[in-house]
């Protein structure tokens, strides 16, 4: 006798329920230092992240002033790739200029 000659069939039922979430952002942090010139750091600012010229330099000064700013978010690896070409931009120049990224909230 097998578990088949009752009356009672059993199956398995299995529900999926997918949730889908949008990918994080992430910043991407301007660090103040005392070595890198104001005017490069604002010249790099426009050049890797695509600021004009009076937002370059407000987001400058607030590092400057404050220690820290954020400069924009984006996907985790394009705010990754452009705070690495940031920083290394600064490096290529000999100075500590630092961007780092960190997840939105
Ligand atoms: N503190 C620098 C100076 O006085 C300028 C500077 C601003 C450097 C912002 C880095 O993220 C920075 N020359």
């Amino acid at each position: 006798m097998d578990d088949n000659d009752n009356d009672t069939i059993t199956r398995s039922r299995t529900t999926t329920t997918i949730k889908v979430e949008r990918p994080r952002l992430h910043k991407v942090l301007l660090v103040n230092d005392d070595y890198t010139p104001r005017n490069f750091v604002t010249k790099v600012l426009q050049a890797e992240f695509r600021l004009n010229e009076s937002q370059a330099q407000r987001v400058m000064m607030t590092a400057h002033q404050k220690g820290i700013c954020v400069v924009a978010v984006f996907p985790k690896d394009v705010a990754e790739t452009k705070a690495d070409n940031g920083t290394e931009a600064g490096r290529k120049e000999g100075y500590p200029l630092q961007f780092t990224t960190e997840p939105e909230q």
